[in-house]
């Protein structure tokens, strides 16, 4: 068996939070661990469909994931979550709802230009001309994490080299 815990992914849009959790979890499943990872796929369209991208409803989304997370790891899963969670305040707020050492933050530490350049879906640049309000990283803020438990900088390490840190963390800690 395996302990259960949250790896919860913050950075800006574009930093590659889904692309690792996936990745993770995918390493994880070799190692027959039950996981699951939420994303704005999962949540933003069904649970949080009512919010927006205001400040109020990003704090509401948060409270409402880590809440939901809390409940994964009770059933002894391992929960992971892919948002931007911009605010230092609110992914407190999450981590102080777990024991410690269940909380398990990953700042996916990627540069705006690079983010911007990537631009998979286009909102960096619609943002730019004004088109959305409150888009992370130009309009509204992204608050570092100032003491994460583990610090990947995804515009300089390889997607391979990231899973690493992550599973090698996990193992050291005996979480896996
Ligand atoms: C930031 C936005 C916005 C605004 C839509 N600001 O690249 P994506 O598309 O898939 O990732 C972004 C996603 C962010 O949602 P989260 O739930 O992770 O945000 S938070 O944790 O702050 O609640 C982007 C899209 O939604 N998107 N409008 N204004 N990202």
């Amino acid at each position: 068996g395996h302990r259960s815990f949250v790896l919860w992914f913050t950075g800006l849009s574009g930093s590659g939070k889904s692309t690792l959790a996936h990745a993770v979890e995918e390493r994880l499943h070799q190692m027959n661990c039950r996981t699951f990872v939420f994303d704005g796929d999962n949540v933003r369209h069904g649970l949080c469909s009512d919010l927006g991208f205001g400040e109020e409803d990003r704090r509401e989304n948060i409270r409402r994931i880590g809440e939901m997370t809390k409940l994964f790891v009770e059933a002894g899963v391992i929960a992971m979550t892919a948002f931007i969670s911009p605010f230092r305040a609110e992914r407190q707020m999450v981590r102080a709802l777990f024991e410690p050492g269940e909380f398990i933050e990953v700042y996916c530490d990627c540069s705006l230009e690079t983010c911007e350049q990537r631009d998979v879906k286009g909102l960096y640049a619609k943002a730019r001309a004004g088109l959305i309000p409150n888009y992370t990283g130009i309009s509204s803020p992204y608050e570092e994490p100032e003491s994460a438990e583990i610090h990947i900088r995804t515009d300089r390490q390889r997607l391979e080299d990231s899973i690493d840190t992550v599973l090698n963390y996990l193992q050291d800690r005996q979480l896996v």
